[in-house]
């Protein structure tokens, strides 16, 4: 099939390269505006596949993604689906519990299942007459120059088509940015980290959720984390975050019982002795990479989007949620520039690289500080404090958290405010010691401490305040 010789008077042909979560999504975004839009997945349909294998069962959905969604209609139809999590829980290693809301009432992320989220994404876009979604076609290889694309099927045939625009949404490991980085002045950086992680399932116990459902669990111990999201079907799913050399280290089902019993003690009996000695070595730690590049477009023939534009470390829970906003973004040049793609192709480039990039360093930034020093005593310090200084300045100190999770500040302006209000909180630091004692009342009030316990961890946490301001 020869697509751009269907005539001038025919609505320009779009080509989305991926059936990923952004795939397609933005597949309806393009259908919306009356384009004639082809969908290549290289899966086989999701919605048909019995086993659908692939990374992270659910994941948190917060503004940004909620507000992509509500671009094409699928806002409501996705949060009737998701779990609300209006807080943190924040396990100890003796099993202590501690919630830290994320905000207000009616402040709260969603846990979304991966498959059933990309399902009726794939559902909605196919509602759109001008819009065919074309599975078992893997992106081969394409040229800049004629923008002729191919594909292979799983019995071996190729497909060569052309399109007037080619997006790029297939995920990290993109084929499409690969002709991108032969050309001259493209800027590309990519990072594995030296963490792996693997999911390990939670089930219910006697028909009910085995942990409070409407929390985001997390176990952190330094090197080492534990995160679960609650499932429909009233599992959770635990997300193991730790060194490949530590995973490699354990090696029989005795040993894994014995690591969880020293980290995660509380977690042994609602996975299950025997479903842990299992399912741990069932499939191996998967990797994590964090991708950058610039500029995300060639001319006016394609742009990259979502992971294919920017793999971020999960530490933010915002790779979906940017991938999203890149679509809303998109949507919004394209209004500006009247579908002009030779404008606005490098204006989407100018405007959403800063914004990429920096969520992208602060999610790698978060994961550096968690391994660093963040146990369950300095996570629930930290989070108070932020809270405290926030309820003492409503106005002028806005957690990060908050900016990037529950607004559509520009990442980047998200991370300016950050520095900003540093600068401020350390004058304050400096010029007033009242706010240290009352900072301190405050924490005391929240959380009285056993006397006993508090002599040697205050001078922890001391030494802790004094890096975090160096
Ligand atoms: P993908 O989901 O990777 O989709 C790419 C699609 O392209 C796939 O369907 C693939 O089959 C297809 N494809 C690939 N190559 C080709 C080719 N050559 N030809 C045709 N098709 C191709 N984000 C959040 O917002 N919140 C979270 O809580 C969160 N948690 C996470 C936890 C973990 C452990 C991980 C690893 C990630 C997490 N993320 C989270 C990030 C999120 O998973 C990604 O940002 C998101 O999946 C990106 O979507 P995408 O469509 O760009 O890429
Ligand atoms: C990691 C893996 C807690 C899902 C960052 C918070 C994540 C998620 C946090 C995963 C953390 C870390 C934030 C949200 C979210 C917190 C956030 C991380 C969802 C700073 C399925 N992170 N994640 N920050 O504040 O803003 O609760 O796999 F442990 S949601 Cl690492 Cl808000």
């Amino acid at each position: 099939m020869e697509k751009s010789a269907e005539g001038p008077t025919k609505k320009k042909v779009v080509a989305v390269v991926g059936g990923g979560l952004v795939g397609a999504l933005n597949a309806c975004f393009f259908a919306k505006r009356g384009f004639e839009v082809e969908v290549f997945e290289t899966r086989e349909d999701i919605r048909q596949a019995k086993v659908v294998k692939g990374r992270s069962i659910n994941l948190a959905l917060s503004h940004r993604g909620r507000q992509a969604l509500k671009h094409v209609g699928m806002e409501e139809k996705i949060i009737s689906q998701g779990i609300p999590m209006h807080a943190r829980m924040i396990h100890s290693p003796s099993g202590k519990q501690s919630p830290i809301p994320y905000g207000k009432k009616g402040q709260y992320i969603l846990s979304v299942d991966r498959a059933n989220l990309n399902k009726q994404l794939l559902t909605e876009a196919e509602t759109y007459p001008n819009t065919k979604l074309n599975f078992d076609h893997k992106l081969q290889d394409w040229s800049a120059e004629t923008g002729l694309m191919t594909f292979v099927r799983s019995d071996g045939s190729k497909d060569q088509i052309k399109a007037d625009l080619i997006v790029g949404c297939d995920g990290a490991f993109s084929a499409i940015r690969k002709q991108f980085l032969r050309r001259s002045r493209c800027n590309y950086s990519q990072t594995y980290i030296p963490h792996g992680y693997m999911e390990l399932t939670m089930p219910p116990i006697d028909g009910e959720f085995a942990m409070k459902p409407n929390y985001l669990h997390i176990w952190p111990r330094n090197t080492f984390m534990m995160i679960a999201l609650p499932n429909l079907d009233k599992t959770f799913t635990c997300t193991l975050f730790m060194p490949f050399d530590d995973f490699e280290k354990i090696t029989t089902g005795d040993e894994v019982i014995e690591f969880f019993q020293k980290y995660f003690s509380d977690t042994i009996p609602l996975i299950g002795l025997d479903a842990l000695k299992r399912d741990y070595f069932r499939l191996p730690a998967l990797a994590m990479v964090s991708v950058k590049c610039s500029p995300y477009h060639i001319g006016d023939k394609c742009v990259l989007m979502g992971d294919a534009a920017h793999a971020v470390v999960p530490f933010y829970g915002q790779g979906m949620n940017a991938g999203f906003e890149d679509c809303i973004v998109f949507d919004e040049v394209m209004d500006q520039f009247n579908e002009d793609f030779s404008a606005v192709l490098p204006e989407y480039t100018r405007v959403r690289v800063p914004d990429d990039h920096a969520i992208a360093d602060l999610a790698m930034y978060n994961y550096i500080e968690m391994r660093a020093h963040v146990n369950s005593t300095w996570f629930l310090f930290r989070k108070h404090v932020d809270d405290f200084l926030h309820f003492l300045m409503p106005k002028t100190i806005i957690p990060l958290y908050t900016m990037v999770t529950f607004t559509r500040t520009r990442y980047h302006k998200a991370v300016e405010r950050w520095h900003w209000q540093d600068k401020v909180i350390n004058r304050g630091l400096l010029f007033s010691a009242t706010g240290a004692v009352l900072g301190g009342s405050y924490l005391l009030i929240k959380n009285p401490p056993d006397i006993n316990k508090l002599i040697i961890p205050a001078e922890k946490l001391w030494n802790r305040v004094v890096a975090l301001r160096t």
